[in-house]
């Protein structure tokens, strides 16, 4: 049993730009030999990631629009997905999103309408995907999102995306449950602050890598490249008997007081 992903497709959700978490997962899983298919939200960054995609070894790769608040393009994504290669072994999920204004100051402040917005991107996406995917997971395989330490505790100005990281949290579980009979595993990585574009605009943002590099037992931020190798792990046989899992990539910041 190896790390090769040969012969197997993956569904990557969620490359920004050459930063991306996502994107580190997709550098990883494409160098251990799988053919990807990349989603993304509004035309905007569709150049980026048709970009990103023409500097991979490989060029088959098929990049096609997914708004995962709306169930029918999800529908209609999985569907093409379907009609192009069949089966898929696997889906990274790094998408999330708050309003920038309510991830500052005190989490009560937080509207109705920024909580169910909230939720609904970074959090029920998952299980509309995992619905989406599971029929073409006819081989097994293995899910995997992006979580953080702000859903395990409180962490300043985290607040409405911590509440919404502790749903993605215990989806994890339930739905690892559900598809496990599937042969289909899901997980989480808690990976640790990486200077991404969802991070850009955030306050103080320096001072929080900052003292990760000062109190993490690593001594380091973590890069997209450390949890590209941990999803390729998750996404590999060697991970075989993993589900409902989270992995911290985080230089074991969470284990310190
Ligand atoms: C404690 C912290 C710092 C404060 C909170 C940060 C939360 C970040 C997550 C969300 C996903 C960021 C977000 O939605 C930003 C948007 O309001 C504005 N940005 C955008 O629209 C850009 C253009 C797009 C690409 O962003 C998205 N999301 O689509 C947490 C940090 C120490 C760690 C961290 C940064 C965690 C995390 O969850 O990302």
């Amino acid at each position: 049993m190896n790390l090769s992903l040969d012969n197997r497709t993956y569904v990557v959700m969620g490359v920004a730009n050459k930063r991306s978490i996502a994107w580190g997962i997709a550098q990883a899983l494409s160098n251990a030999g799988a053919r990807l298919i990349f989603t993304y939200a509004g035309d905007r960054l569709e150049k980026n990631v048709r970009q990103l995609a023409d500097t991979l070894d490989r060029d088959d790769s098929i990049i096609l629009p997914c708004d995962i608040t709306d169930d029918e393009e999800i529908e209609k994504t999985f569907a093409t997905i379907k009609e192009e290669v069949g089966v898929i072994h696997g889906l990274a999920h790094c998408i999330a999103f708050a309003n920038t204004d309510e991830l500052k100051g005190e989490y009560l402040n937080t509207s109705r309408e920024g909580f169910l917005l909230a939720h609904n991107i970074s959090s029920y996406s998952l299980t509309a995907v995992t619905k989406a995917a599971r029929p073409l997971m006819t081989e097994g395989g293995s899910i995997v999102t992006m979580t953080y330490l702000g859903g395990e505790r409180v962490v300043q100005n985290y607040n409405v995306m911590g509440v919404a990281k502790a749903s993605l949290d215990a989806s994890v579980k339930y739905l690892a449950n559900d598809v496990g009979k599937d042969g289909i595993r899901v997980n989480a990585i808690s990976a640790g602050p990486i200077r991404t574009l969802a991070a850009k605009g955030i306050s103080d943002f320096n001072s929080v890598l900052k003292q990760i590099e000062e109190r993490s037992p690593l001594r380091r931020t973590v890069t997209p490249e450390d949890v590209g190798n941990t999803a390729l792990f998750l996404m590999s046989d060697l991970s075989s008997a993993i589900t409902g899992e989270m992995i911290h990539v985080d230089s074991g910041f969470n284990t310190i007081s």
